[in-house]
């Protein structure tokens, strides 16, 4: 990999970049690979980065229709937390999290990860009862993170209304302090430059339409530019899952609905932790731009608009508003929208599939962000050696089919 150091970079800046090299080569496709992924997402390039690095494949290519990490991806609040209620979830989120820690270094690329704390406010009995119940079965997993008091509350928030006189006053709230965001376009920049440098082929601007199959066997992909073969295919392709799948014959359990986020003009800092208010179904963080970044629940109906509302700003904001009266005040600067892959059990899909050489991690929904090094690490493992990974065991497809659901609509938080 390229060293970059202070002297190149003033180096370039003082030619206007004239010879700056590109982060990612633009290759034409080959005829064939060993592994052909669809979708240049955080988890198929992370995918593709550790089948190279822990696995030596390098024969592989990434499909992207669009611009990588132009999906859900880059659109997200980049939310990062592993408090999940279930032993499986909690195994792989905790381990994307620690994955978090250190990516900067091991992608050798600054993913301004930000354990800044995360906060889950408790606003009714239920839900203290609730997030108690979290936190026995995240003690038992060794992952940090405690309950703590109003007072608490207050001091790590000074903005947050306290009154118990209102609809939903603050009761207490879950802390992860460890917990935080990163920045989600570096992330995917990172995995890419890693990938590409070890020898993957990321190929923007190019549509798989159909996936190719020799009865019980993949044989490769067609798409936007052309025919190409692959001893195996992974999709990795978030709310398109389900039409691509079709066309193997696989019938995918996934909805695919639009959830939506929006960020308020730049202001000082005013708060350094990032909470979710899941009663209310909102949430906020301030980005190190100053925008106070906002999001709620997802659209209550199926569609794939990758668009922003004004009636879903405004019942975010309304929701939120009591607890943060602050933003009553401020202008708010730009919404989108992203098709978010949900799955019944509000688990991800990691695995195998009926057809040989076809393997599909997807049913990220509203929370994949987070898992993105967790489970490019362990969907690499399955792909390269035909096994699910330990770790992705569990999340298989035939899960539906066995009735063996991993039931995380709680702690999925806000967003269905
Ligand atoms: P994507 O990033 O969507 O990548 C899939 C890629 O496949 C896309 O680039 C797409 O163009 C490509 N593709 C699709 N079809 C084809 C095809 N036929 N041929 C070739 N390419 C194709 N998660 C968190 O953990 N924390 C958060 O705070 C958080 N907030 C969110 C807020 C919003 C508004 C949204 C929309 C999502 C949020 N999420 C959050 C969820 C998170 O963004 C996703 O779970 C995650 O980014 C999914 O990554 P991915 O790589 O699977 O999908
Ligand atoms: O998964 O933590 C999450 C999340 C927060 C907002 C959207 N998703």
């Amino acid at each position: 990999m390229k060293p970059y150091s202070i002297f190149s970079l003033a180096r370039n800046a003082l030619n206007y970049h004239k010879d700056w090299s590109r982060a990612w080569r633009s290759p034409e496709p080959k005829p064939a690979y060993d592994v052909v992924i669809i979708g240049a997402g955080g988890h198929g390039l992370a995918t593709a980065y550790y089948l190279a690095k822990e696995h030596k494949v390098t024969n592989v290519a990434v499909l992207e229709k669009g611009w990588l990490g132009g999906g859900n991806t880059g659109r997200n609040t980049t939310i990062i937390r592993s408090n999940y209620l279930q032993d499986e979830s909690m195994a792989i989120y905790e381990l994307s999290r620690q994955l978090y820690e250190d990516l900067s270094q091991d992608l050798n690329y600054n993913t301004m990860f930000s354990p800044r704390g995360l906060l889950m406010l408790c606003q009714t009995e239920h839900e203290l009862r609730a997030m108690k119940r979290t936190d026995h079965a995240n003690r038992l997993a060794g992952i940090d993170a405690r309950m703590i008091d109003r007072a608490e509350v207050k001091r790590l928030v000074p903005i947050i209304n306290d009154d118990m006189n209102c609809r939903y006053p603050i009761l207490g709230a879950y802390y992860q302090p460890r917990g935080g965001t990163g920045r989600h376009d570096a992330v995917a920049w990172g995995y890419a430059r890693g990938a590409d440098s070890r020898g993957v082929d990321i190929i923007q601007n190019c549509e798989v339409f159909k996936i190719l199959r020799d009865g019980g066997h993949v044989t490769g992909v067609e798409t936007s530019r052309g025919t190409i073969r692959a001893r195996k295919v992974a999709v990795v392709t978030a709310g398109n899952t389900s039409p691509i799948m079709q066309s193997a014959g696989v019938q995918m359990p996934i909805e695919s609905v639009c959830l939506q986020a929006l960020v308020s003009e730049p202001i000082k800092p005013v708060i350094d932790v990032v909470v979710m208010a899941n009663t209310v179904h909102g949430y906020m963080s301030q980005s190190d731009k100053g925008e106070l970044v906002i999001g709620g629940g997802a659209d209550p109906y199926n569609n794939y608009s990758q668009r922003g509302s004004l009636p879903a700003l405004e019942h975010t904001v309304t929701a939120l508003v009591e607890t943060f009266p602050i933003i009553s005040r401020l202008r708010m600067l730009r919404m989108w929208g992203g098709i978010v892959d949900m799955t019944g059990d509000r688990s991800p899909i990691i695995g195998k599939t009926d057809v040989q050489g076809l393997y599909v991690n997807c049913g990220w929904g509203t929370g994949g962000f987070k898992a993105i090094p967790g489970s490019g690490f362990v969907f690499a493992d399955t792909v390269a050696n035909d096994r699910p990974h330990p770790i992705a065991a569990p999340f298989g497809l035939d899960r539906f089919a066995q009735g063996r659901l991993i039931d995380e609509s709680v702690a999925a938080a806000v967003a269905h």
